[in-house]
């Protein structure tokens, strides 16, 4: 044994202090990291902020097709004009989003971009209790319109899988089939809605989509809706209000909810119906709307038009990229109006005595 001399023992002291500082320098990062984490889990008292939702830009790199391989043209179509087009209708919004208007968009062009993209697009349609009626026509009709020619899987949520009508689609095309607890509380079935589209996009759809539509049941396609619809976050004009001053529409009034729009505040009026866009932009409206719902209910207070409520306050912060006319969700009910050259989608008739549970 021989002693320590003092070079030593002030190399061992200083390791062992560089050795402290590194430990309570990456302890304390963790426990940053890990705090940051939970606050944007539970944090719910910024959904007033604008600021509390990041979104990402949707960057669309858009390719002239070729018309094929063995032609050296591209793919020809009409000249486009910025000074002849539309003049009956808006066609673009205030943050400079395009409306989506029959005879604003050349849809063979838009196919053939995305066609190059080799594109997928989910569509999720519930159908609990005897919403189950609708699904033929809808599927029926979707294999029709809906972006035709390109992969679509459409998601059915219901509590009866055996009685999903057998629908035949085009290769490429699917339905799949999810089930749900049936209820009879209606309120149930719509808040589960936002809850079971977040969980879809989280654990099936991320590596495989790149699109998806949420629509209601209760409805048919009589028209082409493609890739003209296509934009980071989608929404669809309501029917009803769009002739309306923003004070007529049925926001949600009463400040204490999540889903409040002041009388003079709001764009457009939403519909609960049909909205859409990328995976990661409806992830970010499901979960955020389906927290504010939650939320609101454990203080007890249920929004208006419940979704459609939530989803019209969303949308009033994060403006939607692509708005899509109400040509995307007409009502079987209304007689066309003069500036609706085509009804690509739209709610059927239905009899609410005979389809809904009793509450
Ligand atoms: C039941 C009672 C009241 C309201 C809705 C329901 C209900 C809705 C139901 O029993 N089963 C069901 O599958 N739904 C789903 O929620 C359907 O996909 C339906 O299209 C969607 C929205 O409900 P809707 O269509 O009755 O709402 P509105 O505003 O279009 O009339
Ligand atoms: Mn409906």
């Amino acid at each position: 044994m021989h002693a320590l001399n003092g070079k030593t023992v002030t190399v061992i002291l200083l390791t062992a202090l560089m050795l402290g500082v590194l430990y309570c320098y990456i302890s304390q990062t963790f426990r940053f990291v890990v705090s940051f984490q939970e606050e944007q889990e539970t944090d719910d008292s910024s959904f007033r902020s604008s600021a509390s939702v990041v979104l990402k830009t949707h960057v669309f790199h858009l390719v002239a097709p070729d018309q094929n391989m063995w032609d050296y043209r591209h793919l020809q179509y009409k000249q486009p004009s910025i000074v002849e087009g539309r003049t009956d209708v808006v066609t673009v919004t205030p943050w400079l989003a395009p409306v989506v208007w029959e005879g604003t968009f050349n849809p063979v062009l838009l196919d053939s971009i995305y066609q190059q993209q080799n594109i997928s697009v989910a569509a999720t349609v519930f159908a609990v209790g005897k919403y189950i009626m609708f699904l033929k026509n809808f599927l029926e009709t979707a294999e029709q319109h809906f972006f035709v020619g390109f992969r679509v899987h459409i998601y059915v949520f219901t509590d009866q899988p055996n009685e999903v009508p057998q629908v035949k689609m085009a290769d490429g095309r699917k339905v799949m089939v999810r089930s749900v607890p049936s209820s009879n509380r209606w309120q149930e079935i719509s808040a589960r809605r936002m809850e079971l589209i977040q969980t879809l996009i989280e654990e099936e759809l991320l590596k495989t989509t790149d699109y998806i539509f949420c629509l209601d049941v209760d409805s048919k396609f009589h028209g082409r809706w493609g890739a003209e619809s296509l934009g980071g976050l989608v929404a669809v004009i309501h029917p009803g209000y769009y002739w309306d001053s923003r004070s007529k529409f049925p926001y949600e009034r009463r400040p204490q909810s999540r889903a409040y729009v002041a009388p003079e505040e709001g764009d457009f009026y939403y519909c609960g119906g049909a909205f859409g866009g990328s995976l990661q932009e409806v992830h970010l409206l499901a979960k955020t709307c389906r927290l504010n719902f939650e939320n609101d209910a454990v203080e007890g207070i249920e929004a208006a038009w419940q979704e459609e409520s939530h989803l019209n306050r969303y949308m009033w912060i994060n403006k939607p990229s692509k708005v899509l006319s109400p040509e995307y969700l007409w009502q079987d009910f209304k007689s066309r109006n003069r500036e609706i050259h085509i009804i690509r989608f739209s709610g059927v008739v239905k009899n609410y005595a005979d389809i809904r549970p009793n509450v």
